[in-house]
């Protein structure tokens, strides 16, 4: 038999989401080859879950999901105990970490093929042709070592027709974990559904993980198409809000506007990612449809205030300070709340220059705040991401800045916190430059806690605003350790850490 096995390693600590990346895998096979689907945001010990099923000997082929971070950290654990015992399964690898990071995957010697990018017509035919002996080497998106241990990349594949892609089986993943387990609590909804309507990005900014892969290309399903699947689960189990997880939802004003009339008879609530210099030329009437069908925050990497930075980011498109700041206001007037994530510690030529930069956009943040306070700010600190071409990777491979040349390397505690964009490990970031950045976000985010800690009640916002005000007001953002003590003993929740 050539059952396929298909892992989601664990990534959340709680709200976990519907599998969406191993089940499009699931959908590409679904009719052709038997399935099953591990889960291990909701298995005690997912790897003895997996040896479950290939003690039953008919599962040839196991597919890991796999993005940075604790997910690669479980992942790299599994595939290492399981490869060992059931030595003659094939491991395919896909996600966002083996494609930008092929190598420390393959010469790990327990990971057999990489999906690079898109899995839906690559992982069937690569299934067809270990299944029935056939070459695989001509087929797109794949990264493998060869006969003489020397990785090849095949070509990449045009972006698929969404509309033309297979059904999600649904219905088969309650089989295995029964879908209300997916749709959790936020401060969206009591049952929030997390859905990706569309693939890429038009874009190429220089530290974003999405542009290797996609070099600037993005496809979406049609509107009617998010929106018969969104009936589908809302009517069957009970979806009362949508957390879009597209990269950039907000591409077209016409799919976005054609959704939101779709959508409105529904009374959902919903939140997606879009940019700022797209949005901004929407159309008031456009916005206040949005709105008006239930968008009620938008996530917008607004990343620097600084045009000069915005450039060297190879940000793109027509964005700048001063239109980030126009458009928080803008969006007050539709009751949207802008979600804006920063980067702050990108490299410059002098260490003074690194720290002027964090200090402007301390300041631009706060002016952001001034204008508009209901604006959520999400802080990362710049990790590296390696974009063939970019100025920007240019200049952080000249600092001597280097990423782990094995998958143990990458489990070290040093980097995961660099996944989680907690430590950056840039050689022109002092200790002391990454403390200012901490300290400023947890004054922030004591004067202004984030809507999204749908835990945190009114009376502790209240006290934990009164705490910080002052240190806001004054610029004083040193050993904040009053607040931290708060945010800890409170379990307060950090997009930037956990994932929005
Ligand atoms: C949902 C999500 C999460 C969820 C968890 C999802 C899960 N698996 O349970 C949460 C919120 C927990 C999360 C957390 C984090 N995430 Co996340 N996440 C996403 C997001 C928004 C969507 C993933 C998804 O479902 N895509 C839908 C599917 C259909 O697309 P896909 O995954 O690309 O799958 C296709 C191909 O890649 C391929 N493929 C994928 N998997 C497989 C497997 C096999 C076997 C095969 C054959 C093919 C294949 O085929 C699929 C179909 O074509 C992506 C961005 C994005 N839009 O994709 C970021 C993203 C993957 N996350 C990212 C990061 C960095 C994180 C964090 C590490 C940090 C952070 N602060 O966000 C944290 C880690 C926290 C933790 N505790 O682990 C980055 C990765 C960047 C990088 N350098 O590689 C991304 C790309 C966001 C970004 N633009 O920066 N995340
Ligand atoms: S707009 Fe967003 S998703 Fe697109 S390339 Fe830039 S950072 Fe990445």
């Amino acid at each position: 038999m050539n059952k396929i096995l298909l892992f989601n390693p664990k990534s959340a600590n709680a709200k976990y989401r519907i599998p969406n990346s191993i089940l499009n895998i699931a959908a590409s096979v679904e009719g052709r080859y038997e399935w099953a689907i591990v889960d291990g945001n909701c298995e005690p010990d997912p790897i003895k879950k997996i040896a479950y099923y290939l003690d039953q000997g008919d599962f040839k082929y196991l597919g890991f999901t796999v993005m940075p971070g604790p997910q690669l950290k479980q992942a790299i654990i599994a595939a290492k105990t399981l490869k060992e015992k059931y030595p003659y399964i094939k491991m395919i690898w896909g996600g966002y970490f083996p494609s930008n990071h092929s190598d420390s995957v393959l010469y790990s010697g327990y990971v057999d093929f990489i999906i690079n990018g898109p899995g839906d017509h690559a992982f069937p035919l690569l299934i067809d042709a270990l299944a029935y002996d056939r070459p695989f080497e001509f087929i797109k998106n794949l990264i493998y070592k060869d006969v003489n241990g020397k990785i090849v990349k095949t070509a990449k594949e045009d972006l698929i027709d969404q509309d033309s892609l297979p059904a999600l089986p649904f219905d088969k993943l309650n089989t295995f974990y029964p879908i209300p387990k997916f749709l959790g609590k936020t401060y969206l909804g009591e049952k929030t559904l997390a859905y990706h309507s569309s693939i890429g990005c038009p874009f190429t900014c220089s530290f974003c993980a999405v542009v290797p892969i996609y070099e600037a290309r993005w496809k979406a399903k049609s509107a009617q198409t998010v929106y018969n699947d969104v009936k589908y689960i809302k009517d069957k189990w009970g979806a009362t809000a949508i957390e879009f997880h597209d990269n950039n939802f907000f591409v077209s004003e016409k799919r976005a506007v054609e959704f939101s009339r779709l959508i409105k008879p529904e009374n959902m609530t919903w939140w997606g990612m879009a940019r700022i210099d797209t949005m901004s030329k929407f159309k008031d009437s456009s916005l206040a449809a949005i709105r008006d069908a239930g968008c009620k925050c938008i996530f917008f990497g607004a990343e620097s205030g600084n045009n000069d930075i915005l450039e060297q980011m190879d940000k793109g498109g027509t964005q700048t300070g001063e239109q980030i700041i126009e458009f928080a206001e803008r969006l007050k007037k539709f009751d949207i709340i802008p979600e804006y994530s920063f980067v702050l510690g990108t490299p410059a030529p002098t260490p003074k220059q690194v720290e002027a930069q964090i200090d402007f956009e301390i300041d631009f943040i706060k002016k952001v705040k001034a204008v508009n306070p209901k604006t959520e700010i999400v802080i990362y600190t710049y990790s590296p991401v390696p974009t063939p071409g970019s100025e920007l990777y240019k200049q952080v491979l000249e600092s001597g800045f280097k990423f782990p040349q094995t998958l143990e390397d990458w489990m070290s505690p040093a980097w995961e916190n660099f996944d989680l964009r907690k430590n950056p490990l840039t050689p022109w970031l002092t200790p002391e430059m990454i403390d200012k950045i901490r300290n400023f976000e947890t004054v922030l985010n004591g004067v202004y806690p984030t809507v999204t800690d749908i835990r945190l009640s009114r009376l502790k916002r209240e006290l934990i605003k009164l705490v910080a005000g002052v240190r806001y007001k004054i610029n004083l953002y040193q050993y904040p350790y009053e607040i931290k003590l708060l945010q800890k003993v409170w379990k307060y929740r950090q997009p930037e850490i956990q994932g929005f």
